[in-house]
C-alpha cells in the first residue's frame, strides 16, 4: 500500500527481515491504515534511513515501524532523528535468537524513547501504531475496539469448548 495518503512508514534493516515484518503490513491493511515498507539499514545504508526519515514527516507520515534483527540499532538511529513516534521491533535470527536486538532495541538513553514490541512483535507494532493514530481518528478507532473485541470473543469460545470437553471438566471434589 503506497501514495500520498501514507500515515505509516516500515523500516526493514534487511530484506531478510521482510518475511516478519509483511505482517505488519498485512494488520495495517486490515485496519485501512496506508502504509509503505522500505529497506534501509542502519549500518550498511545509514544516508538512507537518514534520508527517509527526513522526508517522512513531511509526506504526512505519522508513525514509524523499525524492525531489524542482531545489533538492532535503526529504531534508535530512526528515533534520533525524528519527533514522530517510533516503535521498535527486535527481531530473531541472530545468533542469540533475538535478545540481541531485543537489548539493541530497547534500552534507548533518556531523551530518545524507542516504543519496544517483544521479539518478533510485528503485529503488535502495526497495533500499536493504529491506536496511536486512533487518538485522532474515531472510526479507527472503533476498528480497533473491535479488533479487541474479536479477541476476547475468541477466547469465550475456546473456554466454552474447553469446558464442554473431558478435560475442562471440574475436578472431583476430592482432588481439589
Ligand atoms: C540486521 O542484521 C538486519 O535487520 C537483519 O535482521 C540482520 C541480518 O541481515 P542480513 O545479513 O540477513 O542482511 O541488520
Amino acid at each position: 500500500m503506497t501514495g500520498a495518503s501514507v500515515r505509516v512508514g516500515i523500516l526493514v534493516g534487511s530484506d531478510s527481515d521482510l518475511p516478519l515484518m509483511q505482517e505488519a503490513g498485512r494488520l495495517l491493511a486490515e485496519f485501512g491504515v496506508p502504509y509503505e515498507l522500505t529497506i534501509a539499514s542502519a549500518h550498511r545504508s545509514p544516508d538512507r534511513v537518514e534520508r527517509y526519515v527526513a522526508e517522512a514527516e513531511g509526506r504526512g507520515i505519522h508513525v514509524l515501524i523499525a524492525g531489524a534483527g542482531a545489533a538492532a540499532h535503526l529504531a534508535g538511529v530512526v528515533a534520533a532523528r525524528t519527533a514522530l513516534p517510533v516503535i521498535g521491533v527486535p527481531l530473531p535470527g541472530g545468533a542469540l535468537g533475538g535478545m540481541d536486538a531485543l537489548l539493541s532495541t530497547v534500552q534507548m538513553p533518556s531523551g530518545v524513547p524507542v516504543a519496544c514490541v517483544a521479539i518478533g512483535g510485528a503485529r503488535n507494532a502495526a497495533l500499536l501504531a493504529a491506536q496511536i493514530l486512533g487518538v485522532g481518528d474515531p472510526a479507527l478507532r472503533e476498528r480497533v475496539r473491535a479488533y479487541k473485541a474479536k479477541l476476547a470473543a475468541q477466547v469465550e469460545e475456546k473456554a466454552a469448548r474447553l469446558a464442554s470437553s473431558e478435560a475442562g471438566m471440574a475436578p472431583p471434589r476430592e482432588t481439589r
